[in-house]
């Protein structure tokens, strides 16, 4: 009698997340670094958060307009979560499952840093929000991209233009002082996860420190 051959499970995908402050190139790496594995013959998602989903980008839109800021912390926090929820149900789990490595811009540790630390949102309703979201979901590997706050933002202003700032690009240069220092306690308390790279200088070589990083993994 023929024996049917077994299917083989893929391997689970790796879930690499990028984390920084404003302008510090998340967007400009996650790409470098998905050509860099596509060459190398691995299969990869680039998405982002918040988004990804439609229904996560049409969140995207209420809070980077300052709609949820009206709502206050906690309850921007909730829009967060919901965009989460269902791009981690529609796409990331789905993907990593099929063997792809899913290369997300920004996480859970932005709502951690924007909402908890800076925010002031209780870390309770935040544990909550994460075991209905991504419940044992956690990144393989986070790359916080840090950089001087003022050549953060003089990058993001020039890419602005003359359009208006966002909700966030709003905010002072205090903010994002506080901000950089959170994601570095972050990346201390979470040693096995998450990875500081020195985000300042040339693309090419912010790419060859990320780069080194993923293999070192
Ligand atoms: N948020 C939150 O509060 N809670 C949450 O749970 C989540 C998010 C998930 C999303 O904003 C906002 O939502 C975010 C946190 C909050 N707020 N902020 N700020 P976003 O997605 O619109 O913006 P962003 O995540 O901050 O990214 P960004 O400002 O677009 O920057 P980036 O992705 O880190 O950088 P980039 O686009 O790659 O580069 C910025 C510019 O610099 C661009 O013109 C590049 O060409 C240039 N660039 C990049 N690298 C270099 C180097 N090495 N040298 C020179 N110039 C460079």
């Amino acid at each position: 009698m023929a024996r049917r051959a077994a299917k083989r499970k893929p391997a689970r995908g790796r879930f690499v997340t990028f984390e920084g402050g404003e302008g510090s190139g998340k967007s400009t790496q996650i790409g470098k670094l998905a050509e860099r594995l596509d060459a190398a013959g691995i299969a990869t998602l680039v998405t982002r958060e918040p988004g990804g989903t439609p229904g996560a980008e049409a969140l995207r839109h209420v809070v980077l307009s300052g709609m949820g800021k009206l709502l206050g912390a906690d309850l921007e926090s909730l829009l967060f979560a919901a965009a989460r929820d269902d791009h981690v149900h529609r796409v990331i789990a789905p993907a990593l499952a099929a063997g792809t490595w899913v290369l997300c811009d920004r996480f859970a540790d932005s709502t951690r840093v924007y909402q908890g630390m800076l925010g002031n949102v209780d870390p309770r309703l935040l544990d909550a929000l994460e075991r209905v979201t991504i419940g044992d979901l956690k990144p393989d590997l986070t790359l916080v991209l840090d950089l001087p706050v003022e050549v953060g933002l003089a990058r993001a202003t020039a890419r602005r233009g003359a359009a208006t700032a966002d909700r966030f690009e709003a905010e002072g240069v205090a903010f994002h002082e506080r901000l950089r220092e959170a994601y570095r306690e972050i990346a201390r308390d979470n040693p096995g996860r998450c990875v500081v790279i020195d985000a300042a200088g040339a693309p090419e070589d912010v790419a060859e420190r990320i780069w080194s990083a993923v293999r070192e993994r």
